[in-house]
C-alpha cells in the first residue's frame, strides 16, 4: 500500500514550500491531501484505478494528476521541482519540536541559516532572538529541543538497556563458572542502569588473564573480535551488534577499578578532587599516597578512606551524592529485593499472553506477597479490552483463586482508558467492585492530555495514573502534558504515579520521578507485564527509583498487603 508514502511526499511538498515562505492556500492544500490520504481506509492504488482519485477530500486534478504519475513511475516530479533549491540540512530542522515552517523561512531568509550548527550559532549571538515572534523564551525552548533531537538522532549508538540485560547475563554467568575467575562484575552505565547504553564493560577479577581472554573471545555470543589484549578485550556481541569491553583486573586493585570504570565520568572527576585535597591520588589501579598504594581492593574500603559513606552505583553522577556521602547522609535507596508485588499485568482475558493462574504462579516465584491483574478496559478494542460481563467473569475467577491460593493475595484491578472527556471507562457500579484502578491516556495523545489527566485524577476511583508522559525510548516522545500540573493535582488528590518498567517506557523517567518525589508523591512501580518473561523488568524499575533517589517507603508496592490495602482503599 502506498498510502502512507503518497502523504509522506505531499508533507514534504507542503513543507518545502513553506520554508520558502510561499503562497498559504497552496500550502494548506498539499497539507489537506497528505491527511486524507494517510486516513484512508483502503488502498489508494484501487482508487486509482477506479479511477475516483478525485473523490477523495482534498484530492482536486492537479493533486490526481501527481499520484497517478507517482503510481505509475514511482516518482513524483513536483517534489524535485519544489525541493531542488531547499538543502536537505534545513529541511531536517523541521524534526525540532516546535520549531516550525514559518520560523524556520525567516530564520532562513533573514540569517542565512540552512543546517543545525547554524542554527546554534544565531542562538548563541542573540540574532535569533531578535527576529520576529521568536524571543528569548523560544530560543530557550528550542535550545532544549535541539537537545533532545540530537539525542534522538544519535540514538542508533544507543541500546535500551532492558534489551541487553539477558545476554550480558548470560555472558557474566559463563565467566563466573571458570575456576579461575573469582569476580564478574558489570560497570559502566550498565552498572549505573542508564535507561540506554552506549556500551557494556565488565571487569573480571583473575590472575590469569590469557586464559579469561581466551575463553571470553570463544564463547558462541561473541560475533566478533575488534581488540583483544593482556588487560582489555572488546567484542561484538552476536544478534545485538553492542560493543563490550571485558577487562581483566587482579584483586589488589579490583574495587579501585570498579570505581573507574563504573563512572559515571563526572563523578570520577570528582572523587578525584576530593582526594587530592587529601594529599592521595585515585586512580583505577588503586588509592596512592606518595606512590604507595594504600587501598583498591573494594570500593568499599575506597570510599571510606576518602571519607565517604559507600555510594550506590545508580546516583554516581555528580548531582550531589558526593557532598552528601561525605556527611555521612546519603538517602537510604529502595532496593531491589524489597518489591512485594506487582500491579500492573495483563492476563489472556485481554492481550496478555498467559492465564490468571499462571500470573500468579509466576508472582509466586518471585516471592511476591500479593499480584494485581489489570488488563485493558471496554474502550480499548486494540487490546481486547474486557466488557463489563468479561471484567465480571475475571473477577470470579480471581474469588476462586483467592480461596486455593492462600500464600498470595490476587487483587482485582484493570488498567481503564481514560476518555476523552477525562471520564473513565466503566460505572461507578462496575469500578466499585474492583481492589484498585489503573487509569491511562492510550489515544488522542494530542488532545487536553492534561486537562484529561487532571480530571481523571480527581475521580474517586482512580487509583494509579499508569505511564505518565506516555514517551517510548528513543521512539515517541510523550503526550504533549504539562506534567507539572499533572504532580500537583495528584499530591493534592493523594493518587499514586506509576513509574512502569516495560522495558521502552521508563515513565516516569528518573528526573520526572525525583521531580514528583520532592512534591511529596508516592510511586508504584509496575512492569506491565504481557507476559511472564516481562516481569523480570522489575529490576528497570527499580533501577529509574534509585536513580531518582527514591526511598522505600515513596513506593507503595514495597508495603505488606495490609499496608498497601489501606493506600489504595482510601481512594476507592
Ligand atoms: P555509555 O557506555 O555511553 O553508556 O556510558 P559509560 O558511562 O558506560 O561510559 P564508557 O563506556 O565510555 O566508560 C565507562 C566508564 O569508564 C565511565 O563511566 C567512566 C570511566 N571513564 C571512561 N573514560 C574516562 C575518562 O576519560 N575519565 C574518567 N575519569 N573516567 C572515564
Ligand atoms: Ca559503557
Ligand atoms: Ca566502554
Amino acid at each position: 500500500m502506498k498510502n502512507q508514502e503518497i502523504a509522506d511526499i505531499f508533507s514534504r511538498i507542503a513543507d518545502a514550500l513553506a520554508l520558502k515562505g510561499e503562497n498559504v492556500f497552496k500550502i494548506r492544500a498539499y497539507r489537506r491531501a497528505a491527511s486524507s490520504i494517510k486516513d484512508l481506509s483502503v488502498d489508494i492504488e484501487e482508487i486509482y484505478k477506479e479511477d475516483a482519485l478525485t473523490d477523495i477530500p482534498g484530492v482536486g486534478e492537479g493533486i490526481a494528476k501527481k499520484i497517478k504519475e507517482y503510481l505509475d513511475t514511482n516518482k513524483m516530479s513536483k517534489y524535485g521541482e519544489v525541493t531542488r533549491d531547499v538543502p536537505e540540512s534545513l529541511l531536517s530542522l523541521l524534526n525540532i519540536r516546535d520549531l516550525g515552517p514559518k520560523s524556520l523561512h525567516l530564520l532562513w531568509r533573514e540569517l542565512g541559516v540552512d543546517n543545525l550548527i547554524a542554527l546554534k550559532e544565531t542562538i548563541k549571538d542573540g540574532s535569533f532572538q531578535k527576529l520576529e515572534g521568536l524571543g528569548e523564551k523560544s530560543a530557550k525552548k528550542i535550545l532544549e529541543n535541539i537537545k533532545d533531537y540530537e539525542e534522538r538522532m544519535g540514538k542508533v549508538k544507543r541500546f535500551l538497556l532492558g534489551g541487553v540485560i539477558p545476554i550480558v547475563n548470560e555472558i557474566m554467568g559463563k565467566l563466573q563458572g571458570f575456576d579461575f575467575v573469582s569476580r564478574v562484575t558489570p560497570a559502566g552505565s550498565f552498572r549505573r542502569m542508564k535507561e540506554t547504553v552506549g556500551d557494556i564493560d565488565v571487569l573480571v577479577e583473575s590472575r590469569e588473564n590469557k586464559k579469561v581472554m581466551e575463553e571470553f573471545t570463544s564463547l558462541p555470543e561473541i560475533k566478533q573480535v575488534l581488540e583483544s589484549g593482556e588487560t582489555k578485550t572488546s567484542v561484538v556481541i552476536e544478534g545485538l551488534n553492542i560493543q563490550m569491553d571485558l577487562r581483566v583486573i587482579p584483586p589488589p586493585s579490583y574495587g579501585a577499578a570498579l570505581l573507574y570504570f563504573t563512572g559515571s565520568k563526572e563523578h570520577n572527576v570528582h572523587i578525584r578532587k576530593i582526594a587530592q585535597k587529601k594529599g592521595l591520588k585515585v586512580n583505577e589501579y588503586g588509592v596512592f599516597r606518595s606512590n604507595r598504594r594504600i587501598a583498591g581492593k573494594s570500593e568499599k574500603e575506597i570510599f571510606n578512606l576518602l571519607g565517604m559513606q559507600f555510594i550506590p552505583p545508580e546516583i554516581r553522577e555528580d548531582r550531589g551524592e558526593i557532598e552528601l556521602a561525605m556527611k555521612n547522609n546519603l538517602p537510604q535507596l529502595v532496593n531491589y529485593d524489597d518489591i512485594r508485588g506487582n500491579l500492573h499485568t495483563h492476563s489472556n482475558y485481554s492481550d496478555g499472553g498467559n492465564s490468571i493462574r499462571e500470573l500468579v504462579e509466576k508472582a509466586l516465584d518471585f516471592g511476591y506477597e500479593y499480584i494485581g491483574i489489570s488488563d485493558h478496559s471496554k474502550t480499548a478494542s486494540y487490546a481486547s479490552g474486557l466488557s463489563v460481563d468479561e471484567l465480571k467473569r475475571q473477577c470470579d475467577e480471581i474469588d476462586s483463586l483467592n480461596k486455593e491460593f492462600d500464600n498470595i493475595v490476587i487483587l482485582k484491578g484493570i488498567e481503564s482508558d481514560i476518555l476523552p472527556d477525562g471520564s473513565l471507562d466503566y460505572d461507578e457500579e462496575v469500578l466499585k467492585t474492583l481492589d484498585f484502578v489503573i487509569g491511562a491516556i492510550h489515544s488522542g495523545f494530542k488532545k487536553n492530555v492534561t486537562e484529561r489527566m487532571e480530571k481523571a485524577l480527581k475521580n474517586p476511583y482512580l487509583t494509579i495514573l499508569a505511564h505518565p508522559t506516555g514517551r517510548l525510548i528513543s521512539k515517541r516522545e510523550g503526550y504533549d502534558v504539562d506534567l507539572y500540573k499533572v504532580m500537583d493535582m495528584a499530591n493534592k488528590q493523594g493518587k499514586i504515579l506509576e513509574i512502569n518498567a516495560y522495558y521502552d517506557r521508563l515513565d516516569l523517567n528518573e528526573d520526572n520521578a525525583r521531580e514528583a518525589y520532592k512534591r511529596g508523591i508516592r510511586f508504584c512501580i509496575n512492569t506491565d507485564a504481557h507476559n511472564l518473561r516481562m516481569f523480570d523488568w522489575m529490576n528497570l524499575g527499580v533501577g529509574v527509583a534509585r536513580r531518582a533517589w527514591l526511598p522505600k517507603d515513596a513506593i507503595i508496592n514495597t508495603y505488606k498487603h495490609k499496608d498497601l490495602i489501606e493506600i489504595i482503599k482510601r481512594n476507592g
